[in-house]
């Protein structure tokens, strides 16, 4: 199949990557936002998210004119639908972005077009949910357009390069369908394209994201039982990975972002009875911000009127996307026991959380403070030197969550440094 034109629904974290990489090979997109900020911003010129290098090649194919904005879907050959799925409070997708990005394209689609939905969905969803909705055109899926699933699996952080280099997947609801998709994404995708039916690669999407979860929440759960039993969680996780079929990953504040956090549930909701796993997994994961605020107690003491510096508030380092973040959340469990938070997020200096004061500089983030809590492996707080940062802050405890400083260094400063799920090296 031939593209001139294509519609991308939704201009977010991945949305607009991708809208931007199909302009900068060649075709004419139209980037649909039914949002006037994202809208203003992009006719502006200007990217309305961060991640690395997307400003340069954003305002580059808007200013050659290959992407163009609009509140609505034109006709075009293809149309991609890539909004969020958040869930509800109980933990149940909210489908309603996807709904009405498949009703905006119903009076647009015509005879031979293809139309993809890329958000995470559980599965079914395309069969059950956007293929009648689109159908409402009167036009057959199968007969009339072609239908996939193909979803986006790229890194927060390295999204241009992972949507080029990672291996595709795209599933059809039918084989001419998933051969036009594929059609559709070599035009920039360098890595193997996977061809395979829609619901196979909706499961797909979840069992990674799923995969890894569950595998965060067992070095999570490596990490108190640690504390329990005085050892040093990294020291005895790097023995064990030298074992050639293991791999555990890292302990940490616990698991955020739009995706890991997220996409599990969505198998929860569609079949409770067969995943008590990855539901558990879920829980660890969820309660990993109150282990810390605990480990935090134990450290400092009654957090009532503690004046306390907390540095990174992203859902992970060098990212500015806050959304799920367990930092965020540890932030705010704090400010309930009573502590004074400063929190001090170079990404996004202006965000708000209630009761809790932004600081716009390191130096500012860190005054006046009783301890910091490092929450995020920013690399600018990785290398931050304990000698220069004893100049800024009264504070002489320091709690890694993230195992990112080196003890010595920081006690030769004159700090006690405590680390998430070392209870050997403590000396408080
Ligand atoms: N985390 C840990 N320990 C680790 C690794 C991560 O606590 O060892 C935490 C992070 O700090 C963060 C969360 O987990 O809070 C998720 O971070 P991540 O880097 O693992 O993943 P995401 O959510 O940024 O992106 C994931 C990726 N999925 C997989 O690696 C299987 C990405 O490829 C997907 O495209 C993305 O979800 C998505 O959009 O679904």
């Amino acid at each position: 199949m031939e593209f001139n034109q294509i519609c991308i629904i939704g201009l977010g974290y991945i949305g607009l990557p991708t809208a931007s990489t199909f302009a900068s090979h060649g075709l004419k997109v139209i980037g649909v936002d039914r949002n006037q900020e994202v809208i203003k911003s992009l006719r502006n010129g200007k990217a309305h998210i961060y991640e690395p290098g997307l400003g340069e090649i954003v305002e580059k194919v808007l200013r050659e004119g290959n992407l163009q904005v609009s509140e609505k879907p034109v006709e075009a050959d293809a149309f991609i639908i890539a909004v969020p799925t958040p869930f509800y409070d109980d933990k149940k997708a909210d489908l309603s972005y996807v709904r009405s990005a498949a009703e905006s394209v119903v009076p647009v689609l015509r005879k031979g077009n293809l139309v993809v939905l890329e958000s995470t969905s559980p599965p079914l969803t395309t069969r059950d949910v956007v293929k009648p909705i689109l159908e409402r055109s009167g036009l057959k899926a199968g007969e009339d357009f072609k239908l996939v699933y193909s979803p986006e699996r790229v890194l927060p952080g390295q999204i241009l390069k992972e949507l080029v280099e990672n291996a595709r997947v795209i599933g059809g609801i039918d084989q001419a369908s998933a051969e036009a998709g594929r059609d559709l994404y070599s035009i920039f995708v360098k890595g193997e394209i996977v061809l395979t039916d829609a619901t196979t690669s909706e499961m797909v999407k979840l069992m990674e994201n799923t995969y890894r979860d569950v595998n965060i929440a067992i070095a999570n759960e490596f990490s108190r039982l640690a504390e329990r039993f005085g050892v040093d969680v990294w020291e005895a996780i790097s023995i064990a990975n030298r074992h050639p079929r293991v791999k555990i990953l890292n302990p940490g504040p616990g698991v955020g972002g739009h995706c890991i956090s997220v996409d599990p549930w969505f198998f929860v909701e569609s079949a409770p009875d067969l995943t008590p796993l990855i539901h558990t997994a879920r829980k660890v994961n969820d309660s990993q911000p109150d282990f810390v605020v605990t480990l935090f107690t134990e450290v400092v003491g009654s957090l009532k009127g503690k004046r306390v510096s907390i540095l990174g508030l992203a859902y992970k380092p060098d990212v500015d996307d806050l959304r799920e973040s367990p930092a965020v959340e540890i932030a705010r469990h704090l400010v309930e026991e009573g502590a004074l938070v400063t929190a001090f997020e170079p990404f996004k200096t202006d965000f708000k959380i209630e009761n809790v004061r932004m600081a716009k500089t390191l130096e500012e983030g860190l005054e006046n403070a009783d301890a910091v809590l490092l929450l995020v492996a920013h690399t600018q707080f990785k290398n931050l030197d304990p000698i220069v940062i004893s100049g800024y802050t009264t504070a002489r405890i320091v709690i890694d969550a993230v195992n990112v400083w080196n003890i010595e260094s920081w006690k030769k400063a004159g700090f006690n440094i405590v680390r998430l799920g070392d209870r050997k090296n403590r000396a408080l």
